[in-house]
Formats: C-alpha cells, structure tokens, sequence
C-alpha cells in the first residue's frame, strides 16, 4: 500500500531485471512506480499488471512530459544500449534517475552522462548491488575491524559455467563482455574492499568463439590501497563444467599479517588468527520473489535500492552516486587497454 511521503518513480525498460528490481521496491517500501515505458509495449503492459502500474507508454519522452510534475525519479532498467539515451534524456527533463550497471558501452559515454546530470543539476545513481551482498558486507566489517592486521594480498573469484545468455541473450553481442558485465561488479567489490588502484594488469581471452562477441574470461591483477595490497580477480563464464556450479557466488581469500579470511561455498567466512579459526555462515536473506538461481544477487537489489531511496529522499549519501561508479568504470576501461597493450596500466 502506498504511503503519501512514497516516493513516486517511473520505470524505463521492461526485460528479465525489472520484475526483480520492482520486487525489491515493493519488498522494502517507500517508492511506488506510477508509469513504466518499454519498447515493445505489451512487456510494459504485463509488467503494469503484475505491479499495479497505472501508466504504460512506448515512447520514454511521452512519459517524462505527461508525468514528470509528478514524479521523484527515474529507474533505468534497460540494457546497456539504453543507458545513455535515457539519462540523457532524464537530464533533458530534470528528473533524478538510477541506470543500472555498467553506465555505458565506453568511457566516453560515461562521461558525457556524467557531465548532462551534473549540468542538470539532477541526482544521478548507478545501482551497483554486488557490494550490497551480506557476505560481502560481513567481510568488508571483519577487514575494517582491524583483525588482519596487514592486509597484503586479496584474491576475488567469480567462476561460473552458469549460462548467463540464457536470460541475458544481449550479453552474447557485447563486444566489451565479462569485464563491463561481472568486472563491474567484482571491481567496484575490489574498490570497497582496498579504495583506488594505482596501477591494473589484464588478460582476456574467449573460449568461445563464434558463440559470444567479447570476452568470457579475464584475469585482473590490481596495486591497491597505497601499494599495500595486491588483488588478483578471476573471472569466468566458459560454460566450465564444474562439479558443482554455485552461480553467482563471489570466494574470497585475503591474507594479513594477523590473519586470514576465507568467503567460501555456501556463504561459510572462515577467520584464522592467531588464536584459532572461526567460521560462521553469513547467508543472504531469502526473499518469496528471488528467483533461487540467482538469490545472493536478487537479494542485494532489495539492499541496495534501499541505500538509494534513503539518498533519494535527502537522508544519506548514497554509496553508488554515478561519481563514485565512474571510478570502477575507469578500472574496467584501464583492465581493457591493459589487456590490449600487454601492459601495466597506472590508474
Ligand atoms: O548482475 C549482472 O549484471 C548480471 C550477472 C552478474 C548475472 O552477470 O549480468
């Protein structure tokens, strides 16, 4: 039920995130979405129907005109070729808006939405919601506690043989892939582990050619946190076979002069000290409208919608505004001329 001090939102886009970004909505409150655009209109239409959207159009700046006095926000749920438009276009109309990750398809296009909002004047967020995942949250508390002492070297892993095109069929067509799509994610995890790189080192390959356009594997090794720590990310989807695949599950290991830290399978964080090791299971809520193939990840959309409606509503700086996006942008754009040139990139 809506609440009169809801926060009124639009929602651009129509595809396989948007039921779990408008479940996440519903499940924390606070926001009702009052029109939904897609292109092909009848997806817009059955979406409207399942969440009691009284608006739908085909045409985004139809619904910006006919709506926008009554609206606090934009959600951009499109795919990546979507991203830029509609920002700019939410810009046009001085309308706050949220655009899911990655930004845009290269680091000239993030910059011009970057300067339009900025221009604007209008709040703009990236709903970055891999940092957003209890375990992810629980190690980031375990680092900053202090316990590892040192912390000299951190290796993220996400390595799947999920096939991810099944729901995501444009990914297959992205000539940048795992490194807009998961490095994004993984290293904006890196960032809010460690804070920024000083130099990054990348390799790519496909290893399957003919079947998707960019890279399905990649290998990033980054200086962090003042030269203190090296982290080395592993990134996969090649249809490995695994013995058991555990999609979208991040591992962790980190290393310190005092300690250890594992994220390992089943969401089990290992802490080893010098007294011994403990080990606690740190599970992601489980909510009725996640679907369970992807749980950790829906789960955190309803976490990391929350942050953003509370800066939404002036009562908190959110942790992913597009300024702070932009600098994980430019670490998977340094991670690709790496992986061009051969070399070292100084970030
Ligand atoms: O969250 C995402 O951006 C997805 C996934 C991580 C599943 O690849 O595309």
């Amino acid at each position: 039920m809506s609440d009169k001090k809801d926060l009124r939102f639009a929602v651009f886009g129509a595809g396989f995130w948007t039921r779990f970004q408008l479940a996440a909505w519903r499940e924390i409150g606070g926001a009702v979405p009052v029109a939904i655009y897609n292109r092909t209109i009848a997806k817009a239409e059955a979406y409207a129907r399942e969440f009691n959207i009284p608006n739908v159009y085909d045409d985004p700046e139809a619904l910006l005109v006919a709506e926008k006095s009554d609206l606090d926000f934009v959600d951009n749920i499109t795919e990546i070729g979507g991203h830029k438009p509609l920002t700019l276009l939410c810009a046009k109309h001085g309308i706050a808006t949220i655009c899911q990750k990655p930004m845009a398809p290269s680091l000239a296009d993030v910059e011009e939405m970057m300067q339009a909002c900025s221009d604007a004047g209008i709040p703009f967020f990236i709903h970055e919601n891999w940092r957003w995942q209890t375990p992810i949250r629980e190690t980031k508390r375990i680092l900053d506690s202090g316990v590892l002492g040192e912390v000299f070297r951190c290796r993220i892993d996400m390595i799947s043989g999920f096939d991810v095109w099944a729901n995501q069929p444009a990914l297959a067509e992205l000539e940048n892939f795992i490194l807009t799509d998961l490095g994004t994610h993984i290293l904006d995890v890196a960032r809010f582990y460690f804070g920024e790189a000083e130099s990054v080192y990348c390799q790519t390959r496909n290893t399957l050619p003919g079947k998707i356009k960019g890279e399905n594997v990649a290998t990033v090794a980054l200086r962090m946190n003042q030269g203190k720590t090296d982290v080395v990310c592993a990134l996969a989807y090649a249809k490995t076979p695994l013995e058991r695949e555990r999609f979208p599950e991040t591992f962790l290991f980190i290393e310190g002069s005092e300690g250890s830290l594992e994220l390992g399978p089943d969401y089990i964080v290992r802490l080893t000290t010098k007294e011994g090791t403990s080990l606690r299971r740190v599970k992601p809520p489980r909510y009725f409208w996640a679907d369970p193939a992807y749980d950790i990840v829906h789960a955190s959309i309803a976490a990391c919608n929350a942050d953003l409606l509370s800066a939404l509503k002036g009562e908190s700086i959110a942790e992913t505004t597009g300024e702070d996006n932009l600098k994980t942008i430019r670490l998977v754009y340094a991670a690709y001329e790496s992986a061009a040139t051969g070399n070292s990139v100084p970030c």
